[in-house]
């Protein structure tokens, strides 16, 4: 996948490009990056990249022009890739949209500074706008990194055997189960007695139980759009009817009730 990111401070890029699992999508060829600076599109002798906002108000405005230039340029690099306007206005990310994206030959990312771009290159130019969530960050750049290490690590290949996709498959749409490594003692606490059991379908059950578990109480709106399994459907059951006993029980002990009902 050929990637552009046009932004005005290209060196934040850097370390991004030069570690973990975008590095080595980088080494094996799975994509081509490059951060493009917007300043080297203006033509004027002080490279100006932002103006004031007609009609007047706070802060400043990315100029048109050079951002037209450069987007022509990254056209040209990344073969006509989707243009992807980081935007706090935008869609916000998720892994179905990191997903589609993933999908895309080729990607551009218009990173924003200031209050925001020239109306006319979202109109003109721009083919989706991206957001990564409910928050004011200073620029688009982290937030294009954001969406850019959760493309890269979908594309085919890209992941090793350890970290594959199918590793976390079972559990797809479930928060993770809790981890532990050696020592099997550590500051007082020890490691769940199943863990070291050998006994890997008594593992493998224990740990989509406490996803579930934990899904339940900290995501509930996450099991709320999922198609449960047969195994979870029992266990929600199961749960339920131990909550309703307890409940009952309280409602039945209640010194202001005689009735033992609400
Ligand atoms: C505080 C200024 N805001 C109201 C006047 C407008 C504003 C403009 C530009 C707010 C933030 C930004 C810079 N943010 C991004 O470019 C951005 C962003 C974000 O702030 N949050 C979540 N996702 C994104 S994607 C790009």
């Amino acid at each position: 996948m050929q990637i552009a990111v046009l932004t005005i401070f290209p060196s934040m890029f850097d370390l991004f490009w030069e570690h973990g699992i975008v590095r080595r999508a980088i080494a094996d060829g799975h994509i081509r990056p490059e951060a493009m600076d917007i300043r080297a599109f203006t033509d004027d002798r002080h490279h100006v990249t932002d103006d004031r906002p007609y009609g007047g108000g706070c802060g400043m405005v990315m100029k048109p022009e050079p951002l037209a230039r450069a987007i022509a340029a990254a056209r040209k690099r990344t073969g006509g890739g989707l243009t992807v306007l980081m935007s706090p206005q935008g869609d916000k990310l998720s892994q179905r949209t990191a997903e589609e994206l993933a999908r895309q030959s080729g990607l551009i990312f218009i990173c924003g500074r200031y209050e925001g771009v020239d109306a006319r290159i979202v109109r003109r130019h721009v083919d989706y706008a991206l957001s990564i969530g409910d928050y004011i960050l200073s620029g688009g750049e982290i937030a294009a990194m954001v969406a850019m290490d959760a493309i890269i690590r979908l594309l085919p290949g890209v992941l090793g055997g350890a970290e594959s996709a199918s590793c976390d498959s079972f559990s797809d749409g479930l928060l993770e189960h809790a981890h532990y490594t050696r020592p099997r003692e550590f500051e007082g606490q020890s490691v769940p007695e199943v863990l070291l059991s050998g006994d890997h379908q008594a593992i493998a059950r224990w740990r989509h139980q406490m996803s579930l578990i934990e899904t339940l109480l900290r995501r509930p709106d996450l099991l709320e759009h999922r198609q449960l399994d047969k195994q979870e459907t029992a266990l929600l059951r199961q749960w339920s009817q131990t909550l309703e006993r307890i409940l009952k029980h309280q409602a039945a002990h209640r010194p202001d009730s005689l009735s033992g009902r609400q």
